[in-house]
């Protein structure tokens, strides 16, 4: 294989698309969620969804349900509200009325994505992968009957709509709708070795690429995702033209013959420059888009702007403009970021598929750098931010995911925009993807669950790794490593950012962590054996937090997280105490509860807070401040739920950061008086 080092470009010449597998290629079952054997700048190395299997623990559940319940009830309501039908309308059914807004190909595109991630999961029943697989089959074939000989794939831009066709690039979503095609088609392929959605998204990838350029005619990406696909294409086939294009479509040079307009290029996050961001800024989805696609470009391609840039934003993003939960968008208005520390709870935004987008992009910075800042990341808002998003009966989804409400229903089944619950299934049903990954040196745990991986070292050496744990109610974790024979690597145990020390031994004998810190991985080096144990036991203290003072919304009020869950208040658990009277006594401690039959299983905290002993509703709306504070107030346990778990009730008030009790008056009495609390 020949390296091409140019300019800051580095990537393989060889690697030649074609109808056969180039030979130095993984088999299409051995390629990752995003397939990195040849990218050059990435640190580490992604392993296939086939080779780890979840085993009973808090992500089989959430898996679990989203094979039985969400794949199945979301499929059914795609067709119901004519998604399929808006292919089969092109496959000889004209008669059939188009239906629903200009992008919904991408839902079902995005379905098949999960689809095809729950086909290569192992723990899918057979019954379950060939019911999925036989209705991948009969989607393909739709949407194969419907692709012009061109290779123009698109349902909304037919019949009197042809000449619209690429005429608003910043609206139309085509390039969005290939995007997905694009990584459904390679998810399919990586499933089951089956190439004809691929192909079907090459032709239309090909039309584009022949079509548009800087020679020809002009493209933006309205709605960023054909990056990420783009350069998972190049992977794929190896052929540099979609690495090309994506970086043309990163070099923002059709700003001027597109005639676009600065809003419109804060908006999209695109068109201009990506290397001229200096902060995140317009429509979410979109801008985290953008930057896990030029993530994907600079981990092939090496530009060392892109990466200043990255740095940039993922700094504006993790110090002023993200959530405790990971969620991301504060204002509904263009469905948008907001100014550094404009985080409204109420009114947060923080659409499920930005959620996605951050783990998404986060884990794309993890496999670039092998740094646990990233990890930190991505199981933050996959715990919290994402999570949320899907009901635990997996057939109600959120949109929104705010940090508090007055009672609003926050679930429903259908959106007429459903991009959310395709993006969390196609999340979930590739995380085992997520758990490990290889490097030149040894082998990382990214995610801590039950499972197992099998799978290999860089140079060849088999090796399975397993955790047993009841993670993230406990954090106690039992790894087992088991090299095909003796060798010398090192594993990679990551050591959470929110826990404040970690104990680690090896069969039994305590290893000196000193050397390490909280945030980063802990490397052990050694020559491992089969069978090698390593216990690492990290404390889950109920830990208040409280945000910047800069965040308007959150002063003078915490938030509760234990592990990597982030706590909430639900009005119908607070024995009849309205919410916006409760205030929180941080100096007392808080109480750890296994709930086993409650909302699927859950940890709940109790901590002692207090109400005001008149409702806060018949004060006066101003008074002047007292020298001293008086307000009366009688002592309450506040009890606290996981975030993810919120909204699954009947609908009922909530909140995340709550008022601090020292910020409104004296102590409360320790214990006398607390009122009983029953479920
Ligand atoms: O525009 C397509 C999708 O709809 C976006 O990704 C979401 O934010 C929603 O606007
Ligand atoms: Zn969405």
């Amino acid at each position: 294989m020949k390296l091409f080092v140019a300019s800051g470009l580095v990537f393989a010449t060889s690697l030649v698309a074609s109808a056969t597998e180039p030979e130095q290629h993984a088999a299409w079952k051995d390629q990752g969620v995003i397939y990195l054997d040849h990218s050059l700048n990435a640190r580490l190395h992604s392993v296939p969804v086939q080779a780890v299997h979840l085993s009973d623990g808090f992500w089989s559940a959430r898996r679990k349900v989203t094979t039985e319940r969400s794949l199945p009830t979301l499929l059914a309501l795609l067709e119901e509200h004519g998604v399929v039908d808006n292919f089969r309308r092109l496959d000889g059914r004209p008669e059939i009325p188009r239906k629903g807004p200009l992008y919904t190909d991408s839902d079902l595109y995005k379905w098949i994505e999960a689809a095809a991630w729950a086909i290569a999961s192992n723990e899918t029943s057979e019954a379950d992968k060939q019911m999925l697989r036989g209705d991948v089959e009969s989607l393909i074939t739709h949407i194969v009957a419907a692709q012009e000989p061109s290779g123009y794939l698109n349902t909304y831009f037919v019949g009197d709509k042809v000449h619209l066709r690429f005429t608003d690039l910043p609206h139309s979503h085509e390039d969005y709708c290939l995007g997905h095609l694009i990584q459904a088609g390679i998810a399919y392929y990586r499933a089951t070795g089956s190439r004809r959605l691929l192909d079907a998204s090459i032709r239309f990838a090909d039309y584009v690429v022949e079509n548009f350029g800087a020679t020809k005619r002009p493209f933006v990406t309205g709605h960023p995702e054909l990056e990420m696909a783009l350069v998972e294409l190049y992977r794929t086939t190896g052929d540099a033209k979609y690495l090309e294009f994506t970086r043309y479509l990163l070099s923002g040079v059709e700003k001027d013959r597109l005639k676009l307009k600065d809003a419109d290029m804060r908006y999209m996050f695109s068109g201009k420059p990506f290397v001229s961001h200096t902060e995140f800024e317009g429509h979410a989805v979109r801008a985290l888009y953008a930057a896990s696609g030029a993530t994907d470009y600079f981990t092939e391609a090496g530009d060392p702007a892109i990466r200043r840039t990255l740095d940039l934003l993922w700094t504006d993003l993790t110090t002023r403009k993200m959530y405790i939960t990971g969620g991301v968008g504060s204002r509904s208005a263009g469905e948008s970021f907001g100014d550094p520390y404009e985080l409204p709870s109420e009114q947060a935004y923080a659409e499920t598929c930005a959620s996605v987008a951050n783990v998404m992009w986060n884990f794309r910075l993890l496999l670039l750098t092998g740094d646990a800042r990233y990890t930190d990341i991505l199981e933050r808002t996959l715990y919290n931010g994402v999570n949320s998003g899907m009901s635990l009966s997996g057939n109600l989804y959120c949109y929104r995911n705010p940090l508090a409400s007055s009672g609003e229903k926050l679930r429903n089944p259908w959106y007429d925009t459903t991009c959310c619950p395709p993006n969390i299934e196609r999340l979930f049903e590739s995380l085992p993807g997520y758990f490990y990954a290889i490097s030149r040196d040894g082998v990382y745990v990214n995610l801590y669950d039950n499972s197992e991986m099998d799978w290999h070292l860089e140079d060849g050496t088999g090796l399975t790794v397993s955790q047993a744990t009841n993670y993230p109610w406990s954090g106690d974790v039992k790894v087992t490593v088991s090299p095909a024979h003796p060798a010398e690597f090192a594993v990679y145990l990551r050591w959470p950012g929110w826990a404040s020390s970690a104990e680690v031994a090896i069969n039994g004998q305590p290893i000196q962590t000193a050397a390490f810190r909280r945030g980063e991985y802990i490397s052990l080096s050694r020559t491992w054996k089969p069978g090698d144990v390593i216990n690492i036991a990290f404390p889950l203290q109920p830990t208040p937090m409280i945000a910047n003072p800069r965040v308007a919304d959150d002063y003078g009020r915490t938030a509760l997280q234990r592990g990597p869950l982030v706590y909430a208040l639900e009005q119908i658990d607070q024995n009849g105490v309205p919410l916006g009277d409760i205030f929180f006594r941080s100096s007392a401690p808080v109480t750890v509860e296994v709930r086993k039959e409650l909302l699927g299983g859950i940890t709940i905290l109790r901590a002692p807070g207090s109400a005001s002993e008149k409702l806060l509703s018949e004060e006066p709306l101003y008074t002047p401040m007292p020298a001293v504070p008086t307000r009366n107030k009688r002592p309450v346990i506040l009890t606290f739920i996981p975030y993810y778990a919120i909204g699954n009730r009947e609908p009922t008030p909530m909140e995340v950061w709550v008022p601090l009790s020292r910020f409104d008056g004296p102590p409360v009495a320790q214990t006398a008086g607390n009122v009983e609390h029953h479920f």
